[in-house]
């Protein structure tokens, strides 16, 4: 009861123009409604798919307990939630990886497969904190968005062009379709995330943040488009190669 009242002071002291914090409230429910649609559709589908769309309800549940804590900080002490986004981020970012492995494992992807892009992921995000929290100042933000983005281009490269390309091609029909969906997202989707971090940092790059653009907002709208639209897909090609799937009930 008394988390309820200050849930609810919290949110009638949101300001009416207080955008950032409002996306973490969105983003917060949106997580939410993806996860019980995840996994209250799972058993619909053939065991194969099964453990996909449970680790796609995973990632947004994840989300949204890392989500409710953000909304919080956010609505305390007006400061971006470095830490706690970093903490969601090394946790969800690796299951897409793990997602990856488990649609193309029917064309015998191998575990190291897996592993690696799950290094690589992680390198990219440890690299990211490091630039965001620890060296802030001068050439830090710079050198380690570098790092990071060195690492996203070796997993944009591993999928769209790689041993996962080949697989998924070995695959084809609803797996290769799949694929190819989420390799775009990694592609477009994850690409909003420097855009976040060049207006939220110090650096050469300084004229973004001009533009008026917010580091939270712009990665509360990545998070939304990237989480539940990979579950989305994963989802889509599970209705595809389900015989009595819900789509077609
Ligand atoms: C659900 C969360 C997702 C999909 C997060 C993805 C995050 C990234 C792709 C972050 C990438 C970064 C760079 C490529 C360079 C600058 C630092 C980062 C960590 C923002």
């Amino acid at each position: 009861m008394n988390n309820l009242l200050l849930a609810i002071a919290d949110i009638s002291k949101m300001a009416t123009d207080d955008y950032v914090g409002f996306t973490f409230f969105v983003g917060c429910m949106a997580m939410m409604a993806a996860s019980a649609f995840f996994f209250l559709s799972m058993n619909s589908f053939d065991r194969k798919w099964r453990t996909s769309i449970l680790v796609s309800g995973l990632i947004t549940f994840i989300a949204a307990v890392h989500y409710w804590y953000m909304r919080d900080y956010w609505a305390s002490f007006g400061e971006s939630p470095t830490f706690f986004r970093y903490v969601d981020w090394v946790l969800t970012v690796p299951l897409m990886c793990v997602e990856f492995y488990l649609i193309l494992k029917v064309a015998g992807a191998k575990k190291s497969l897996m592993w690696r892009l799950i290094f690589l992921s992680v390198v990219m995000l440890v690299t990211g904190y490091f630039g965001e929290a620890v060296h802030t100042t001068g050439n830090g933000p710079a050198l380690w968005g570098l790092a990071s983005g060195i690492a996203y281009f070796v997993i944009v490269y591993d999928i769209w062009m790689g041993e996962a390309k080949k697989l998924a091609v070995a695959a084809g029909g609803a797996v290769l379709k799949a694929h190819k969906t989420l390799c775009w997202f990694v592609l477009v989707g994850w690409a909003i995330y420097p855009l976040g971090y060049m207006a939220g940092t110090e650096g050469w790059y300084d004229g973004l943040a001009g533009l008026g653009l917010n580091m939270d907002v712009i990665y509360n709208i990545g998070d939304a488009v990237n989480k539940i639209g990979f579950g989305l897909v994963v989802y889509g090609a599970a209705v595809a190669s389900t015989s009595n799937s819900p789509a077609e009930a």
